[in-house]
């Protein structure tokens, strides 16, 4: 069955006011507390991460600052087994994995390809050519269905990947095989200056209707929608039912990257507006009407926060120089004569990056 909600999905209002009930999850304060200490650390090593580019610390930055919910909702939904292939902003759920923030800061220092073994976490490394990772997750889930396990893959791509070509061919032939994938979309409104209104004509949770995809649209600044819709889908998957696709309609609140001025075409105040829907104070401001949670829970979260902001810029500046050579060895997996000149004749004309 396909679901298609033109209003997205909503359980808890910007304001922290409870507009609905949902039995796949219900609102309470553990999960509550879970989902405000999950995202509180995440955002504090994104503006962590945000300093060390700054500093000259990293190469190039791309916050989630704003993205949280719908991260923190969606990967909280699966089970370990399970198999995510991110983008490249997905530093919450990057988190939630069990990733560190040394992890996920080595490739954009430069000292690594990616920073980590996908199968340590059942998490992909970042794909930074848009979409490409809806293909990858396809085929990992076609392989999962012929092993006969039980597990899902989750796949994140943005608002601007899927008008990708890759995307169309993914939905349609993860649909064609009953493919145990979630295509999960974080719509932040803007693929680096493109809006959504010059990207495409009919919303992603509407064309996958078309592919044979179970959808619907969330509000992916709440946290509790999101793991709820996720939870849906995940059902609908695991029951046999095929692929699915969820938008999470949430905002950039940052630039693309460190490297950009949004500046030059953002129009002015959409950024303090959109600050009103904020995913945490959304989550604290219904702690705190429900008497959920005292002021040592907050104090005691800014506090971690802050240990965690420190703790990533302690694992920024110890990740360690990689050699020349090590840029070799991850080409191939088997030693390849081509790549092995290329090693040679490398080292000879920089014997210094060698030492
Ligand atoms: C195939 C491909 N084309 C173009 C780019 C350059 N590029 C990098 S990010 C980006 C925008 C992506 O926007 P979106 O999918 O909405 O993700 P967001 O960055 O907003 O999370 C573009 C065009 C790329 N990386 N890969
Ligand atoms: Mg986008």
């Amino acid at each position: 069955m396909t679901t298609i909600s033109r209003q997205p999905f909503q359980l808890v209002a910007p304001d922290g006011a409870v507009v609905a009930d949902d039995d796949d999850h219900p609102i309470d304060p553990d999960a509550a507390r879970n989902y405000y200490r999950a995202m509180t650390l995440a955002r504090a090593v994104d503006d962590e991460a945000t300093f060390l580019q700054r500093r000259g610390e990293l190469g190039l930055w791309l916050r989630s600052l704003g993205q949280e919910a719908a991260q923190i909702g969606s990967i909280s939904a699966l089970r370990a087994s399970d198999y995510v292939f991110p983008s490249y902003r997905e530093h919450a759920a990057a988190l939630a994995r069990g990733l560190s923030p040394g992890q996920i800061l080595a490739q954009w220092r430069g000292v690594a390809h990616s920073g980590w073994n996908p199968a340590d976490h059942n998490f992909h490394i970042y794909t930074l050519v848009l979409a490409a990772q809806l293909l990858h997750a396809t085929g990992y889930a076609m392989g999962i269905q012929r092993d006969r396990a039980a597990d899902v893959v989750l796949a994140y791509f943005g608002d601007g990947a899927s008008s990708e070509g890759d995307a169309a061919e993914a939905f349609n032939i993860a649909a064609v095989n009953a493919a145990p994938v979630l295509f999960f979309c974080q719509n932040n409104a803007w693929a680096i200056s493109t809006p959504n209104d010059k990207q495409f004509a009919s919303p992603v949770h509407v064309r996958a209707q078309a592919y044979g995809l179970w959808s619907a649209a969330v509000d992916g600044n709440d946290v509790f929608a999101v793991r709820a819709v996720t939870e849906r889908a995940l059902r609908h998957i695991r029951s046999g039912g095929g692929p699915a696709l969820v938008e999470a309609l949430t905002y950039r609140r940052a630039g693309h990257s460190t490297a950009d001025d949004p500046s030059r075409y953002r129009p002015d105040g959409e950024v303090s507006e959109q600050a009103s829907r904020d995913p945490i104070d959304r989550v604290e401001a219904l702690l705190r009407q429900r008497d959920w949670a005292d002021e040592t829970f907050f104090v005691t979260a800014a506090a971690d926060a802050r240990n965690a902001a420190a703790s990533t810029r302690e694992q920024c500046l110890a990740l360690p120089e990689p050699s020349l050579a090590a840029y070799f060895d991850h080409v191939l997996a088997d030693a390849d004569p081509d790549v092995l000149r290329e090693r040679a004749q490398s080292l000879r004309r920089h014997p210094v990056a060698v030492s």
